[in-house]
C-alpha cells in the first residue's frame, strides 16, 4: 500500500480515520498540524529495518510537504481560560476546534470562542399563551434563591405593566410568610400565602385574572414536586385558562451530582427551564452549565447578586460566553 495521507479536524479524528482506511496495523510515520487540520502520513505496517524507516520518513515528509498548511491560531489562552472556569475536556476541545476551523476567515480567536460558547448552552423560551394566565413555579433546594429570584421577576413584570400575584407555598417555616410579604411590598406586587397549592385555582377565575402567577415553593423538593403535580392535574381537569411552567432554581456554585439528586426528588415533573443564581459567587460556572446542557434544560435567567432591581438577567448567548470566559455575567 505504501504511505498514504490521512486528514482530520484533530488528532483523534485523524487517527480514527487512519484505522478505518488503513486498518488496525496502521503506523503513523509523520504528522503535520495547522488551520484546524491534522495531517498524518500513515503506513499499513511498521518498517522492517532502520533503513526502511528512513525511506518511509522521506516519503512521508515529501507527501505532507505538498500540503501548505500554516500554523493555526493560538488557542492556548482560550484553553487556559476555559479550564479556569471548570470546563470539561470535551467542551474545551469543541471550542478550540471551532476556533481553529473558522480562524482562516481572519476573525480574532476570542471572538470565535465567544461565538461558539454562545450556542453551547440552551436557553429556556418564555412560555406565554395569549389570554391565559402563566403560572411560573420556582422549585429548588433550600436557600437556592427561589424567593429572591421570584421577587426580582415580579418587579420586572410589574414594571412592564403585567398583572402579577406572588403566591407562596412556604408557609410553615418561621419568617417565610413575612419574607414574601416584605418582598411583595418592595416590588409592589400582591402576595398570597397558600397552605394548599389548589388555592391558586381561586385566582384563575373572573375578569381580574392575573397575567402571571409566580409560585414560590418550600424547598422540600419531594413535597413541592407532589404539590405541583396536583396543581397540574387540577388545571387540566378544570379546563382553566392557565398554563403551568416549572423552573428549577439552582445555585451556579452547586455540584452537578447534587443538582441531579434535586431533579430526582422532584419526580416526574416536566422542567421548563432553570434560573441560575449566585453567579457573582464563583468563577467556575462550567460544571452546572454543562450539566444543564447535557440534560437539555435551558437557562431562563441568571441572577448575579442580591439587588432586586438589577441582578436578574434574561439568559443570552453573550451571558454564557461571559460566564465561560470571564467568570462573570457582564
Ligand atoms: N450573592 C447572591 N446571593 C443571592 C442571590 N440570590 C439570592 N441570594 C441570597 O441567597 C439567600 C437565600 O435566598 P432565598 O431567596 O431566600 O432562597 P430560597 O431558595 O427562597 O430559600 P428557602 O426559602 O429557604 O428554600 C438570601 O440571602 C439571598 O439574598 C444571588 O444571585 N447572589
Ligand atoms: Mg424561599
Amino acid at each position: 500500500m505504501g504511505i498514504v495521507k490521512i486528514e482530520g479536524r484533530n488528532l483523534r479524528e485523524a487517527l480514527e480515520s487512519a484505522k478505518d482506511k488503513v486498518g488496525e496495523s496502521a503506523v503513523v510515520i509523520s504528522r503535520k498540524k495547522g488551520q484546524g487540520r491534522v495531517l498524518l502520513a500513515v503506513a499499513d505496517a511498521p518498517p522492517k529495518s532502520s533503513m526502511a524507516l528512513l525511506t518511509m520518513r522521506q516519503e512521508a515528509r515529501s507527501l505532507l510537504s505538498r500540503d501548505k498548511i500554516t500554523a493555526g491560531p493560538n488557542t492556548a489562552g482560550i484553553e487556559r481560560c476555559l479550564r479556569g472556569r471548570g470546563a470539561s475536556k470535551a467542551l474545551i476541545e469543541r471550542v478550540c476546534d471551532a476556533v481553529s476551523h473558522k480562524a482562516a476567515d481572519g476573525a480574532h480567536p476570542l471572538d470565535l470562542a465567544v461565538e461558539e460558547l454562545a450556542t453551547a448552552f440552551p436557553i429556556a423560551g418564555a412560555k406565554h399563551v395569549p389570554g391565559q394566565t402563566s403560572i411560573l413555579a420556582f422549585v429548588g433546594s433550600a436557600g437556592a434563591g427561589k424567593t429572591t429570584s421570584l421577587a426580582k421577576l415580579a418587579g420586572h413584570l410589574v414594571r412592564s405593566g403585567r398583572r402579577v400575584v406572588m403566591v407562596s407555598l412556604d408557609v410553615n417555616r418561621v419568617g417565610a410568610v413575612e419574607q414574601i410579604r416584605a418582598l411583595g411590598k418592595h416590588v409592589t406586587c400582591p402576595t398570597l400565602a397558600a397552605r394548599d397549592v389548589l388555592q391558586v385555582m381561586s385566582l384563575l377565575q373572573g375578569d381580574k385574572r392575573p397575567d402571571v402567577v409566580l409560585l414560590d415553593t418550600s424547598g422540600i423538593s419531594t413535597a413541592d414536586g407532589e404539590a405541583l403535580r396536583r396543581l397540574q392535574t387540577a388545571l387540566a381537569e378544570n379546563n382553566l385558562q392557565a398554563n403551568l411552567g416549572v423552573y428549577l432554581v439552582a445555585e451556579i456554585t452547586m455540584r452537578p451530582v447534587v443538582l441531579e439528586e434535586e431533579l430526582d426528588k422532584l419526580g416526574q415533573l416536566p422542567i421548563h427551564g432553570c434560573i441560575l443564581t449566585k453567579a457573582d459567587e464563583t468563577r467556575k460556572p462550567a460544571p452546572v452549565l454543562e450539566f444543564l446542557a447535557r440534560r437539555n434544560i435551558g437557562v431562563g435567567f441568571v441572577s448575579a447578586g442580591r439587588d432586586l432591581k438589577q441582578d436578574l438577567q434574561r439568559a443570552t448567548g453573550e451571558i454564557f460566553a461571559n460566564l465561560m470566559l470571564k467568570g462573570r455575567v457582564l
